[in-house]
């Protein structure tokens, strides 16, 4: 088998060379009829830019032949695709087959598997149908995704095994009226206005009324706002383009094949259907063991196929509802009085906090690392995570000894901790994970151990164990097993996501081999729920069914959570580079994104579309400015910073006449430290321009424990300065910030008065700002240097 597997490497490598000498001959290929004795299924997607209306206001999005989502294109396995992409639009476009195996030219990774489709013009897909089942398809460039870039894939089966009459397609996807890389830029900058306008931030009021002060004190200590789940607001979330849809068309009796795809670039639902409870068939494009289920979580990129029955009377409500209880979308299916579905409630983010508290985590892993080179994973994964008393952590050694198939070892092991062999106070524990929640605690335990159980029962409902594969899934146990680690890692105070603490820029290709086992650990250490999609493979996600763990193209990874996943090539197409992310998409574009190679030649027709130009984008610059106009000073600050860099002008003026402006270059050398320098302009004496000091500046800023923005610098006159500012929501939309500042002057540079051998100077301020919008504040502060006053806050 290996000796087929390298000999198709080789004819494939070969015929990657071959291809690039016959492109002609491939453009007078005929496009009807046969290719390679497969029937050819041809479509053309066509992609606009155009004003759309989704959320009550005209945009500008990108259509696929007209509208959002695109068109369902629909093949039979076995067929021959060939479809045209026209890319109409103003910029370079992309279209990536989302859970399709194919050879790996025609995966739609611009840059890295496949050239981009220039303004202008058409690049032809095709490949031949080796699976059934229901698949999508988006742009893999920048944000076109959230703009309107995706659309189905239906794929017939040969042989149709399920019983069932009619599909009916359903593509989830979120809307926003903003463009998508001012949403990216809004993140940067920390802008709490999202969180506010869902109504999901946890002002300290709230946070204090709840008793849970301890709780919001661990978390700052750890850098952190808390918990979490979703990062941008979204006007509306659609199904098929719309915010609630009805299918009418269905007759009572009439068997309903849904297939059920979240097309959203950043959104995960909760979904549940009126009536009876519907038949779990399919999961990412693979059938799994019929199961009755109601409500189910969709990872952003998963898809999930569902039977149902139509009522004789009524219709059945799907609810769609987003995690963060942000928002619903809602399909009805049928005629006839609503047979409404379960509302789940909105999540308690002050009681995550709290929960989360007692449960004694260690947070805040480093998303930027000093040093991206070292390989530091497993002392992370010790350090970070869930401490808790009765059981060992993981101790993050990976087991190197393969001779018990990991499926066997799935049904002891939860994830993010392991039972000690001799642990008798746990003894009784089922430890699969569908237990969790109900899981029983010996008497005289549960009042310690309960709170921490509480705590892991809050992710426990985030779980694969109803997908349980038809036939086994395991692999020969005498292949050689590769374990790669990757910690996910985030900081939400500047939007970095990575893997092991390093973004994609900072890191190297994760080398795969198609005759091993790859098997990855997913260990996340941040409050969000990461989507990990593996381009062109299916991979086992290990779960309570061991060898019949169930295949997918995309497995979500709940909050302080592992999971591990395992893979042997992708039958047939063992070449080239993979790309591996975090399928939401801000994301991705953060850095949370990896490239997997089989370490094979790179194809010749990707010569001039270097892969850099993708690693680029997710190292790129992002800059904001906020301008204060009061009425005792107005000030003016500019940020332009990418992963490690930040170009900083600020500049303050009291009507008083006091000024002092500033512009430094900083360079980060983790998520909280970064040293800088510059040139700091200031008036020598109060209320007074006439004499004006510039002095150059070095120094550290470190974020600080509690999350105080800590600035120590010294001047050219060697006087050194220490300042310490923090802001903290304390109203729903009220913020209250402050700023001390003392510098200090011992005389070595410039002599100080008669007299005197020390000065030092004191500057303070402290204020109140409103949120009115995500643009603008009411502001008002008193300056030690400028007074008192008020006046508008306007971010750029
Ligand atoms: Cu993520």
């Amino acid at each position: 088998m290996l000796k087929i597997k390298s000999m198709k490497k080789l004819l494939l490598t070969f015929l990657a060379m071959f291809a690039l000498f016959n492109v002609k001959a491939q453009t007078a290929h005929p496009e009807e009829g046969n290719v390679n004795n497969l029937p050819v299924h041809k479509y053309t997607l066509t992609l606009k830019e155009e004003m759309v209306n989704k959320a009550g206001k005209q945009v500008k999005g990108m259509t696929v032949n007209g509208s959002i989502p695109g068109p369902t294109l629909e093949f039979t396995e076995g067929e021959y695709a060939v479809i045209y992409v026209k890319n109409e639009m103003s910029v370079e476009t992309s279209i990536h087959w989302h859970g399709m195996l194919l050879p790996n030219f025609m995966d739609g990774v611009p840059y890295l598997t496949t050239p981009p489709i220039k303004a202008g013009t058409t690049f032809k897909y095709e490949f031949p149908i080796r699976q059934s089942g229901t698949y999508w398809y988006h742009s893999h460039t920048m944000f076109q995704e959230q703009s309107g870039v995706f659309g189905s894939l239906l794929i017939n089966p040969k042989e149709k095994i399920l019983d069932y009459d009619k599909d009916l397609v359903l593509v989830l996807s979120d809307w926003t009226n903003e463009k998508p890389k001012n949403v990216m830029r809004n993140l940067k900058r920390g802008n709490e206005w999202y969180q506010m306008k869902k109504g999901t931030s946890t002002p300290l009021n709230q946070v204090i009324a709840r008793g849970a002060f301890g709780a919001q004190l661990g978390f700052w200590r750890q850098r952190m706002e808390g918990a979490d789940i979703a990062d941008v607001y979204y006007p509306a979330f659609l199904i098929n383009g719309e915010e609630s849809v009805e299918y009418p068309q269905f007759e009572p009796g009439e068997k309903v094949r849904l297939r059920i795809i979240n097309g959203s670039a950043s959104s995960q639902f909760w979904m549940t259907f009126g009536g009876e409870t519907p038949m779990l068939v399919s999961a990412d494009g693979q059938n799994v063991v019929p199961v009755a289920h109601n409500k189910t979580f969709i990872a952003v990129a998963e898809t999930y196929d569902f039977i149902v029955t139509i009522p004789q009377n009524g219709k059945i409500e799907l609810r769609v509802m987003a995690q963060d209880g942000s928002g619903t979308t809602t399909a009805y299916i049928g005629k006839g009085k609503t047979l409404p579905a379960e509302v789940v409630p909105k999540p308690d983010k002050i009681k995550m906090m709290q929960q989360m508290a007692k449960m004694d985590m260690k947070m805040g892993a480093h998303a930027l690392k000093f040093q991206p080179k070292k390989d530091e994973r497993f002392e992370m994964k010790k350090e970070y995570g869930m401490q808790m008393d009765e059981m060992d952590m993981d101790d993050g050694k990976m087991n190197k000894n393969h001779s018990e198939p990991s499926a066997g070892n799935a049904e002891m092991k939860h994830p993010k901790m392991k039972m000690k062999k001799d642990s008798t106070s746990m003894a009784g524990m089922n430890m699969d994970h569908s237990n969790m929640k109900g899981m029983n605690l010996p008497a005289g335990k549960a009042e310690k151990d309960g709170m921490q159980m509480d705590g892991m029962g809050m992710f426990s409902e985030y779980n694969y164990d109803y997908l349980k594969a038809p036939e086994k899934t395991s692999y020969d146990q005498n292949l050689p097993v590769k374990e790669i680690l990757l910690n996910l890692t985030g900081n939400m105070n500047r939007y970095i996501w990575s893997m092991n603490g390093v973004p994609l820029s900072e890191t190297d290709k994760i080398k795969i081999k198609d005759n091993e086992i790859t098997r990855i650990t997913y260990n996340n250490l941040t409050m969000m729920h990461h989507p990990m999609h593996l381009h062109g493979h299916f991979f086992r996600v290990i779960n309570k069914n061991g060898e019949y763990s169930p295949l997918k193209h995309t497995v979500n990874v709940p909050p302080m959570q592992e999971v591990t996943i395992e893979f042997n090539g992708n039958n047939g197409d063992e070449y080239g580079d993979w790309f591996l992310h975090c399928h939401i998409l801000y994301h991705m574009n953060a850095g949370m994104a990896r490239i997997i190679s089989y370490d094979t030649p790179r194809d010749p027709r990707m010569e001039k579309h270097p892969v850099s130009k993708l690693i680029n984008e997710t190292d790129s610059f992002y800059a904001w400015s906020l301008v204060d106009v009061a009425s005792h000073m107005a000030s003016f600050d500019f940020v332009a910073s990418n992963i490690r860099n930040q170009f900083n002008v600020s500049a303050e003026y009291g009507w008083n006449q006091n000024l002092e402006a500033e512009v430094t270059y900083e360079r980060y050398l983790h998520d909280y430290l970064r040293v800088f320098g510059g040139v700091n302009i200031e008036n020598e004496l109060e209320d007074n321009l006439d004499e004006i000091n510039t002095t150059a500046i070095v120094g550290i800023r470190y974020l600080t424990p509690y999350l105080f923005n800590l600035d120590v610098r010294i001047d050219n006159k060697l006087r050194p300065q220490i300042s310490l500012s923090r802001e903290i929501l304390i109203f729903p939309r009220t913020a209250i910030f402050g700023s001390y500042e003392y510098q200090a002057d011992f005389g070595w540079v410039d002599d100080l008065p008669a007299a005197d051998n020390f000065a030092n100077e004191v500057t303070w301020n402290a204020g109140v700002e409103y949120y009115l919008s995500r643009n603008f504040s009411l502001m008002a502060s008193y300056d030690n240097r400028f007074g008192a006053g008020g006046g508008l806050s306007a971010r750029f």
